[in-house]
């Protein structure tokens, strides 16, 4: 009797799971939403973040301002484009809204990468995939 109790709970969890995992509008079924990284009004709240390799970022907007993210990085005031070899391909991703988000590719490359705004000098995103 007891078996069958620990079997009907761990049947309710994986549907819950299952359920979660449906709702949240993901591309692939072994992705995730990725790490948030959140962007105030001239940059990004953290200068770098550490993800595992295969995992992705959520970038999120938390102003009502423009932010337009590529690779590559500001240098001495400087926008310098550049899609590091292994890196997801970040091509003018817009943002206009507050609470916009949008994910970045899986980073499938153990590496240190970088993001940038085009629009705001020195608000630059350092990836670092292990
Ligand atoms: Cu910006």
């Amino acid at each position: 009797m007891k078996k069958l109790l620990i079997v009907l709970a761990m049947l309710s969890l994986v549907t819950v799971l299952t359920v979660a995992c449906g709702s949240s509008g993901g591309a692939g079924s072994s992705s995730n939403s990725g790490t948030a990284v959140h962007m105030n009004s001239t940059n990004f709240t953290e200068s770098s973040v550490t993800i595992s390799k295969g995992s992705s970022i959520n970038l999120i907007n938390d102003a009502a301002v423009t932010h337009i993210i590529s690779n590559g990085s500001w240098v001495n005031g400087s926008a310098r484009p550049a899609v590091e070899p292994g890196a997801p391909m970040v091509n003018n991703l817009q943002f206009t809204a507050t609470g916009e988000s949008h994910p970045i590719a899986p980073f499938n490359t153990a590496g240190t990468y970088h993001l940038y705004c085009s629009v705001h000098q020195n608000m630059n995103l350092t990836v670092i995939v292990q």
